[in-house]
């Protein structure tokens, strides 16, 4: 079969939810992945900053098949032996009393917004069914009906109301909008410490520091959405540590499986996630011995390769090649760690046109809102692939 009749079968059956660029993929191996026809790319996408231990990382896989030939799933009417090992082995590493373990990372968001609200009525005393959680315009925090409540994109909840209430929005990076927005009623601030989707874009110095100060004030719980920021991405484990702040929630996801399975997590207090009881809350999936198995060997990959140490080493270093480039296009980069977000001028065109000129160099990248072209390669990247990129990069900058 080539690369057109696996489209044509999957546009037959499979729904049009996505536009995906037209390349028909069968292997990957660490920052390189390969096409039906044979054809080798760099991926610059990492699924979204899922695979940042890079593609079919061995350890991971042999964590995965060892686990596969003993035991994959109990759902939690039963115990099993993972659990208890990642569960202690990711709160030693957040730094965190407890974890909820679940599959996607809007599981874990909305985990995190049920945790939010029943500590609202249960310990700080808001008024039965009036918690407000305040979320910030140019976020993504997942695909349900009541994250895309809060979603600044009218298509994500284009015909899918009735919405959820209780969602307040304040502009991105602006203290003053979030302190106006809190009312006796707030049980949470939800914030993306980069916002990833909205195009790379690293808030002010000092505004999640602020923004703790602010919820610490006013007893409203502060959960980093560090989905995609966290885990080596921007230079640090968690990206809330540029500003030395320590959350109330975290929510992990993507690379906690270093994208060979769903796995997401839940870390905060015995405070805050002892409001569920037996019950309340659960998934099939979630927490399931595959699932921590292999998330377990994925954080250890994480620390042994040093991953976020790389991420900020050789980011500086992508991000200076990048601004020494001359591009008609370019109106500036922006972004932190091994995270870029190349902004177009409004007349470039849009980036789509970049991303396809760049796959048919050999580079796979996403373009996010129109004019950002979004470069977010795994971080186990070596100079020389980052120098393999920027050399096509250039070309694609300078001569489309
Ligand atoms: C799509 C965007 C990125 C996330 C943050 C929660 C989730 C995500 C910060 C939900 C997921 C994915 C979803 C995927 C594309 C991608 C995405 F373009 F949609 F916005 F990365 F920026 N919090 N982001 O980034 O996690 O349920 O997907 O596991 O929906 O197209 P999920």
């Amino acid at each position: 079969m080539k690369t057109q009749d696996y489209i044509k079968m999957e546009d037959q059956y499979g729904a049009h939810n996505y536009k995906p660029l037209n390349c028909v993929l069968c292997k990957g191996q660490g920052v390189w992945v390969e096409d039906v026809e044979g054809n080798r790319y760099m991926d610059f996408l990492a699924s979204y900053s899922a695979v940042n231990q890079g593609h079919s990382h061995p350890r991971l896989v042999k964590a995965m098949k060892d686990q596969l030939d003993k035991l994959s799933l109990t759902s939690r009417a039963f115990r099993n032996d993972q659990l208890p090992f990642l569960a202690k082995e990711l709160c030693e590493l957040t730094g965190y009393e407890m974890m909820l373990p679940m599959n996607s990372g809007a599981e874990a968001v909305e985990t995190a917004l049920k945790a939010v609200r029943k500590w609202g009525y249960t310990i700080k005393g808001v008024e039965k069914d009036k918690a407000e959680i305040i979320a910030c315009d140019g976020n993504f925090h997942g695909r349900t009906i009541s994250i895309v409540t809060f979603s600044p994109e009218e298509q994500y909840k284009d015909g899918f109301g009735p919405l959820t209430p209780g969602f307040k929005m304040i502009p991105y990076g602006d203290i003053k909008a979030l302190e106006a927005a809190i009312t006796p009623n707030t049980v949470a601030f939800l914030v993306e410490p980069v916002q990833g989707e909205g195009g790379v874009i690293v808030p002010p110095a000092g505004y999640l520091k602020k923004s703790a100060e602010l919820c610490k004030k006013h007893n409203v719980l502060l959960v980093a959405d560090e989905i995609q920021s966290g885990l080596g991405r921007t230079g640090k484990m968690f990206a809330s540590e540029h500003e030395g702040v320590k959350p109330d929630v975290i929510t992990i996801g993507k690379a906690l499986s270093g994208g060979l399975y769903p796995v997401s997590a839940v870390v905060a207090s015995k405070e805050i996630l002892g409001v569920f009881k037996p019950g309340d809350h659960g998934s099939t999936y979630g927490g399931n011995p595959l699932a921590c198995a292999v998330a377990r060997e994925a954080l250890k990959v994480i620390v042994d390769e040093k991953l976020p140490e790389r991420a900020a080493e050789l980011g500086a270093y992508l991000m200076d090649r990048l601004k020494k480039i001359d591009s008609p296009h370019v109106d500036f980069y922006r972004g932190i760690g091994l995270w870029v977000g190349i902004v177009l001028k409004k007349d470039a065109g849009g980036a789509r046109r970049f991303c396809e000129a760049l796959m048919n160099k050999g580079m796979l990248c996403k373009e996010t809102h129109w004019n950002v072209i979004r470069l977010a390669p795994p971080l186990v990247i070596t100079k020389e692939e980052i120098d393999w990129a920027l050399e096509r990069i250039e070309q694609v900058l300078t001569e489309l």
